[in-house]
């Protein structure tokens, strides 16, 4: 299994005290989550980001906003972890200092078992007032939708991070410290166009890591301290995984 990837790659992984993984909807695509800009696919193949989640679009429909968001709610609670996930359990369990950085806000990682998961861009299962921007955990179903704040009144919104909006303090600040101080760094299903988590990559590559770029819009490349795979995470992750750390994938 380990030929399929390079030598050099394997030794770098094997050495690696601190590994930071930052994933996107690309990973979540093998649970049959649609992920966002795929040609046709992609969730906004039919809608623009900004008529749906920006606090102006918010604002100006609630309903369809809402709505849109309780449909991929109800999906991402139907949908289970897929092996890229797991593979990523057992890699956290063998590196020192394993951080797990994700943009999606579907929770799979967290079912999937991993400890130490950093949501940069909120979670759909969670839901907060619009007002106060303050988590609601329970409220009276009136048929009012959006329902309403049962301490304010004011509508109910999902608690994630619309275009526009400030990524949480703690949650960028774990990132970006994460991005500088590793010795690996994955990009995994992920276009890299959504700041400031695109940049994450770069930070790492700057300071010195070695970048593991795994996608399906990538060509493949192994240069000293870039490698690009082009392959479905699903399958690529529990075989580098496996060959990195044979240990791992008996865990
Ligand atoms: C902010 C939650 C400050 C809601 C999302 C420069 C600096 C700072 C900000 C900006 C900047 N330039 C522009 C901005 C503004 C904006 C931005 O980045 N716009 C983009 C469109 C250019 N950023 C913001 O507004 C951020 N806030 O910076 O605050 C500020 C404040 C005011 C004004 C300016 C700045 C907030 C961004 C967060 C937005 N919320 N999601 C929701 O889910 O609806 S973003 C959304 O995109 C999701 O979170 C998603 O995770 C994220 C990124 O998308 P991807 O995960 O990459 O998914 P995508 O479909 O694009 O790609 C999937 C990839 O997987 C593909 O490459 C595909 O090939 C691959 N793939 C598919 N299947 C597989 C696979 N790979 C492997 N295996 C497979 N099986």
């Amino acid at each position: 299994m380990s030929e399929e990837f390079p030598q050099t790659l394997l030794d770098t992984l094997r050495r690696a005290q601190r590994i930071t993984v930052l994933t996107g909807a690309g990973i979540s695509a093998e649970s049959g989550l649609p992920t966002f800009r795929d040609k046709l696919t992609g969730l906004w193949a039919h809608y623009r980001p900004e008529d749906l989640s920006t606090p102006d679009a918010f604002r100006r429909d609630p309903r369809l906003v809402w709505e849109w968001f309780a449909t991929h709610r109800a999906a991402m609670t139907a949908a289970a972890p897929n092996p890229a996930h797991h593979a990523l359990v057992r890699m956290e369990a063998v590196v020192p200092q394993f951080t797990l950085l994700t943009q999606n806000i579907d929770g799979l990682h967290q079912r999937a078992d991993n400890r130490r998961v950093v949501e940069l861009h909120g979670n759909i299962a969670r839901t907060k007032c619009f007002v106060e921007d303050l988590p609601v955990d329970t409220w009276d179903e009136t048929g009012d939708v959006p329902p309403r704040c049962p301490r304010c009144g004011g509508l109910l919104r999902p608690d994630v991070v619309w275009f526009g909006e400030l990524l949480p303090e703690q949650a960028l600040a774990t990132a970006s410290a994460a991005a500088k101080q590793c010795d690996v760094f994955f990009s995994i299903g992920t276009s890299g166009i959504v700041e400031p988590a695109a940049s994450l990559a770069y930070r790492a590559l700057s300071r010195g890591a070695t970048v593991v770029l795994i996608n399906l819009d990538v060509v493949n490349d192994a240069s000293r301290q870039l490698y690009k795979i082009n392959a479905p995470a699903g399958q690529v992750l529990p075989a580098l995984v496996e060959a990195a750390w044979p240990t791992a994938a008996a865990l």
